[in-house]
């Protein structure tokens, strides 16, 4: 064997190396602070020289503050232990006691276990209710808090601990349908619209929306339309939630538009549903890499006060070494298994580490907390977020699945337990000394302290002093004026045989509805980088794309007439390629009217393939939030977006909307219609407060637009009109048309009489949706009154005297008319674009999925053949006269 002898240059080196970091050891002694910024001059330095160094995401598996530079913790420790000790109880004996009585019935008591403290320094310290308002105008909206769902039964504990829930109300947990006000599993503000604000426990979609939360309230402020206050979005995001794309896939806007309203706290108790989130890594670790790499502050909590004592002993920096040897699979069965254990397997690997633990019993070394069990650690962390100017913070707090359950702390099963042994009850009273008997715990008893309690005292004031209660949603009475439909004459006047879209249509529409000297500056136009498509360049120019650092280059544009404007007061929010964020913003803005007092109106325009089918989840939870606004599914028809094919061609999106229950789905055929639908949403939404928002499909054939016929409004509102009687006669069957596909049949009607000389009503169908909603309801009205008279519903009676089949045909899949087939049986006969879409041109698409004027003309043969009043040769005959290929293959499967 040799020995690798150092030369005299490495000695030197060497020698070299140790006097720089004595010298910054130094600066470390003496201003932690400094030595921070020292290193970042260095490394800026070094890369002006060209040395490459790499930058480095994440940091030692510490606490990002040190010890020395905490403030001390302000409020009364005792108290609040003694709070959070009685709503952890309240919490536990919420969902033990509903499971006990009404096994299955399911709830979370773990999640908040771990969130407890992390909650409770919040409500003590930061979450305000309220602000004052600088311009002395009242007050003003509080912060907005998004709790990680699964935590809910801590946040309805707080609620009664506070007074504002009462015991009957806990003891109706997840019991809904009892006819008295229940407690509904997770945050829902459609069942608790005075409670919650923000649905989240569809994981992802909570952090997802609070950074757009975050934005939109900057926006909200740049464009002067809410006074600017410290008012913060706190997102409390579970590790392994983390692992959804929604929650991370935006994090880069916050940076970018230096959302410094926004914290995100992480509850890294390193579990999630089946098991570790990262068992061979370190959550805390990857996460940190991938926030900073984004731009955010990134504050770790990992380690509670009692460690600094063991850490200020440990002078080789073992206890650190040892730390990152660990991963969080090890992590959880120190938990797991307790003191002897953690002696052994962790500290036993160094005889130095042994050491510095040897005056500690095991019961003690099971109890060294993590930093998201201390309020310490969690205050400093929270008030550095709220110090932090620039960009957002995200916390990174360790913490335990399971804090205090006794033998359910850290396993992997405590995600799913929902009631506890005896013995974990008797454990819990006692280390939290909850005054109930154990008799009493076993059935899960709840404990309040009397009013005058100083634990109550102490609550009260608290929260006092935070400007009320939370979560509270409250929505303030609203006076809206919705514009006359009579204002609206240049769209319901027809195009005077211009050719122009419904597209087009809806775009000088909203330009109008932009300028409204009410209404206008409440609009929100939300694009996720399709302006073009849609036409929009003349909305950019009119209001500007709302960029927070204005426009800092000169377009290349700028001399041309309608030139790419962004500013800060901007009105448009262009998302670029996210449906998801652009869905957030949409929340956000459809929301605005209950978090705010501000109903802005958000009018949201993309592909409608890459709509309800890619962000389905928010919309429900949008529904949930009782939204407001407009989804404008743009190039929209199977067949009549040409040209994109299979990804693109949407015909499927009616279905997906119409399973949403607070979702208006319209598939307007003239501007007229469309014009007719937006301004009665604007009435329903804002001006009667109806909590429902609006699907409307819009597309980009181009054809002349008809004035809207007398007495029509009502019939397009609730779904059907007729739009164009038999012109020869009595009519012996009925067409139904939606959507550009109203002008196949229109031609159809056409085929029919000149060439087979049978007589056809043609009838708009602007929703299949809205007719069989009432049809059911009053269907239903009929089931529940056998002994009163049957009362018709819209359908029944428009559809009244009209004679032979129903031939339906949209751009979308046969089952939208379909929807009517219960009241419509042996009448109705479907044609729509079922199967994977094609490139190529209207013409041949029709023809494919069979929707062109022949195939509804033969489609109508052919029924009336079965009907008995076309021989069946004629029709034969016919079919091949239409050119329609009789033995081409199924659309619907090919
Ligand atoms: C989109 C979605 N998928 C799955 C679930 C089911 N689920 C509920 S909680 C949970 C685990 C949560 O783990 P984590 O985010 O770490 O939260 P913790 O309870 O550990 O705080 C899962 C998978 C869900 N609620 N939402
Ligand atoms: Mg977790």
């Amino acid at each position: 064997m040799t020995t690798k002898l150092e030369t005299p240059a490495q000695v030197d080196f060497a020698a070299e190396v140790s006097e720089w970091i004595e010298a910054f050891d130094e600066v470390v002694a003496n201003d932690w602070e400094q030595s921070a910024e020292l290193l970042e001059a260095l490394r800026t330095r070094a890369r002006e020289a060209g040395v490459p160094v790499a930058s480095e995401l994440t940091t030692p598996y510490l606490n990002t503050i040190p010890k020395h530079d905490e403030v001390p913790y302000p409020g009364n420790r005792p108290l609040e232990r003694r709070i959070e000790a009685l709503i952890r109880w309240n919490a536990m004996a919420m969902v033990h006691r509903q499971n006990k009585k009404d096994a299955g019935i399911g709830g979370h008591i773990s999640t908040y276990s771990s969130l407890a403290t992390l909650l409770e320094v919040g409500f003590n310290h930061f979450f305000h209710a309220k602000y004052p308002s600088a311009s002395g105008k009242g007050e003003l909206p509080g912060d907005f808090v998004y709790f990680q769902g699964h935590a809910s039964p801590g946040v309805y504990a707080r609620a009664y601990v506070e007074g504002r829930l009462d015991e009957k109300r806990l003891k109706n947990f997840r019991h809904e349908l009892r006819g008295e006000p229940g407690l509904s599993s997770y945050p829902h503000p459609w069942l608790m619209p005075d409670f919650w604000k923000f649905p989240t426990v569809s994981m992802g979609i909570g952090p997802l929306n609070a950074i757009y939360q975050a934005r939109f309230m900057r926006y909200l402020e740049n464009r002067g339309l809410i006074e600017k206050s410290d008012r913060k979005v706190w997102a409390f995001v579970g590790d392994g939630e983390s692992d959804e794309v929604d929650t991370l896939g935006a994090i880069s806007l916050g940076a970018r538009e230096k959302l410094d309203n926004l914290i995100f706290v992480v509850n890294c108790n390193l579990q999630r549903l089946d098991g570790p989130v990262r068992g061979n890594k370190r959550i805390i670790d990857e996460l940190e890499g991938m926030f900073r790499g984004a731009g955010w502050n990134v504050i770790k909590v990992v380690w509670g006060s009692d460690w600094d004592e063991l850490f200020e002993r440990d002078h080789q920096g073992l206890l650190l070494k040892r730390m990152e040897e660990c991963v969080d699979g090890d992590y959880q069965a120190f938990k797991a298994k307790g003191g002897a254990y953690l002696r052994k397997e962790f500290f036993g690997k160094y005889p130095e580490l042994l050491k510095l633990v040897e005056d500690r019993t095991d019961e003690q070394l099971a109890r060294l907390h993590r930093g998201g069990h201390d309020p310490l650690k969690i205050y400093n962390a929270y008030k550095r977020a709220l110090e932090h100017k620039g960009g957002p913070t995200v916390i990174l707090a360790k913490t335990v699945k399971g804090y205090g359950l006794g033998s359910t702390e850290a396993r992997n099963a405590s995600h799913q337990e929902k009631k506890l042994t005896d013995e974990s009850l008797k454990y819990f009273i006692q280390r939290f000394d909850i005054p109930v008997t154990e008799e009493a715990a076993k059935e899960g008893a709840f404990f309040r302290p009397e009013e005058s309690a100083p634990e109550l005292k102490y609550l009260h004031e608290r929260r006092q002093e935070l400007g009320g209660y939370l979560p509270k949603r409250e929505v303030a009475k609203i006076e809206f004026k919705t514009p006359a439909l009579e204002t609206l004459k240049e769209w319901t006047g027809g195009s005077n045989n211009r050719a122009v879209s419904t597209t087009m249509g809806f775009v000088s529409l909203l330009r109008h509805l932009l300028k409204d000297p009410t209404i206008g500056k409440l609009v929100v136009p939300i694009v996720p980088d399709e302006g073009r498509t849609f036409g929009l360049e003349s909305v950019i120019k009119q209001v500007g794309i709302y960029a927070p650092e204005g426009q800092k280059y000169v377009p290349h544009d700028s001399d041309m007439l309608l030139s790419y404007r962004e500013e800060k007061e901007g009105q448009i929010l262009e998302e670029g390629i996210t449906e998801a964020g652009s869905m957030a913003s949409f929340t956000a803005a459809g929301t605005a009217y209950a978090n705010y007092g501000l109903p802005t109106i958000p009018f949201y325009m993309y592909y409608s393939m890459f709509g309800f089918q890619r962000i389905g989840d928010m919309a429900w939870a949008f529904a949930d939030s009782r939204g407001k606004g407009f989804l404008m599914g743009g190039t929209a028809g199977r067949t009549t977006m040409l040209g994109e094919g299979l990804q693109h061609q949407d015909g499927h999106s009616h279905v997906l909307s119409s399973t949403v229950p607070t979702c208006l789905s319209y598939d307007p055929a003239y501007v007229y219609e469309l014009a007719v639908i937006v301004q009665d949403g604007l009435r329903r939404m804002y001006e009667n407060a109806e909590d429902v928002f609006y699907y409307i499909t819009m597309y980009n054939e181009d054809y002349a637009m008809p004035a809207m016929p007398e007495g029509s409004a009502e019939g397009i509102l609730r779904g059907l009109y007729k739009f164009r009687a038999a012109a020869k006669g009595e009519a012996v069957v009925q067409l139904f048309g939606s959507g550009p596909i109203l002008n196949e049949v229109l031609k159809a009607q056409e085929i029919l009489s000149s060439k087979y000389k049978i007589e056809a009503d043609v009838w708009s169908v602007t929703s299949y949706t809205e007719l069989r909603r009432e049809a059911l309801a009053v269907e239903r009205w009929n089931r529940l009154h056998p002994a009163e008279a049957l009362k018709k519903s819209y359908l029944e009676t428009a559809l009244e005297g009209t004679k032979g089949p129903i031939i339906a045909a949209s751009d979308y899949m046969k089952s939208i008319p379909d929807m009517l087939a219960p009241w419509l049986p042996t009448r109705l006969v479907s044609l729509g674009t079922d199967g994977f879409g094609r490139s190529d041109n209207r013409e041949y698409l029709r023809r494919h999925f069979e929707v062109s004027a022949e195939a509804i003309a033969g489609a109508t043969l052919s029924k009336l053949v079965r009907e008995g009043k076309v021989k069946p040769k004629v029709a034969q005959k016919a079919l091949a006269e239409l050119g329609l290929d009789t033995e081409a293959a199924d659309p619907a499967k090919a």
